[in-house]
């Protein structure tokens, strides 16, 4: 400790050495320096704290730019999408309709402090859902939104899209903006707000998390945000698969043939599909068919 030190220096100094985090670090240090002894006799004390500083400076730059995977170790599925937003936009909310998340709802801020994952089931396809903490503080993991698929970004005032696309900006994901708490908006608010985002071609929901509006026009953009197929198979003479198996979009009957029969599509005798793909129910086509969203197909083998 400096001779004739600040109270305010003191005090600075004991929440640096108990800071966590590195920004922490950072914010107290910068206290320090704030309040070192001005006089000559403090100035080798300065450059000390400011050397200190740029180290502390120089790592965050580094843990920055190597952003790309994330912090904690988090399984990415097939389809993925992170929640993004400020603090209180209603993240945990959302991802609580969505998913059987235990996430924690509340009206303090920055009450999420790592990310919470969830999965939810749409139409037999499993989405992950993972709530990024708020966007502006230190919890927030750059990496989980530069390798997902889709971004959900919550939102309560169209500036907020702005704010949020400064400090994403680069990232190339699917957006959804998610214009969360609209019950508390009336009819016109509502109307004003749709037909802003609409202008500018956003890919929009207004949803409420208290009376559930929007929650199935949010699952339907989000599955197709993805751009992928589902395809149900069925054995002859049964029911379809109760899943899905997800795939790009023309994919052919014979990459789901490999699929289930683990590699052996040249055990198949004949292909029948029902849905969008097909000219009629059962329709009979070769394995190069070109599938499409919600078909089903059939296989009987040799
Ligand atoms: N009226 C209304 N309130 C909502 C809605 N969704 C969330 N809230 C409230 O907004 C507050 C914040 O919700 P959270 O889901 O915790 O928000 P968050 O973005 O996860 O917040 P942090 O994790 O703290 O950054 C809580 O008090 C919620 O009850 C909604 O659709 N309508
Ligand atoms: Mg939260």
């Amino acid at each position: 400790m400096p001779i004739n030190a600040h109270p305010e220096y003191i005090a600075a100094e004991g929440e640096y050495l108990h800071a966590k985090t590195l920004e922490e670090k950072i914010e107290k240090l910068r206290k320090m320096i704030s309040y070192a002894p001005a006089h000559k006799g403090g100035e080798n004390l300065r450059a000390q704290l400011r050397g200190r500083l740029k180290k502390l400076l120089e790592e965050k730059e580094k843990n920055k730019k190597s952003g790309k995977s994330s912090r904690i170790g988090i399984k990415k599925e097939d389809l993925q999408a992170v929640i993004i937003g400020k603090s209180n936009s209603g993240k945990s909310s959302v991802l609580k309709e969505l998913t059987n998340a235990k996430a924690e709802v509340s009206h303090t801020h920055f009450s999420t402090t790592s990310p919470k994952i969830g999965m939810m089931n749409y139409q037999g396809a499993n989405i992950q859902i993972i709530e990024n903490p708020a966007i502006e503080s230190e919890y927030y993991d750059k990496g989980l939104t530069n390798t997902t698929d889709t971004l959900i970004i919550t939102i309560n005032s169209i500036q907020e899209i702005k704010e949020i696309e400064e400090l994403i900006k680069g990232v190339q994901k699917n957006k959804i903006i998610l214009f969360n708490k609209s019950d508390l908006l009336n009819l016109e608010e509502k109307r004003k707000i749709s037909s802003t985002l609409q202008s500018k071609k956003y890919n929009f929901v207004l949803f409420s998390s208290t009376n559930k509006e929007g929650i199935e026009e949010l699952k339907e953009k989000l599955f197709s945000s993805f751009n992928k197929i589902r395809v149900y198979t069925k054995e002859p003479g049964k029911e379809k698969s109760k899943n899905p198996i997800i795939f790009e979009p023309g994919a052919t009957a014979k990459e789901v043939a490999e699929k289930i029969l683990k590699g052996f599509s040249e055990k198949v005798k004949e292909t029948r599909i029902w849905g969008p793909s097909s000219k009629f129910p059962g329709q009979i086509v070769g394995l190069n068919h070109k599938l499409m969203d919600l078909d089903v197909v059939e296989f009987k083998t040799k």
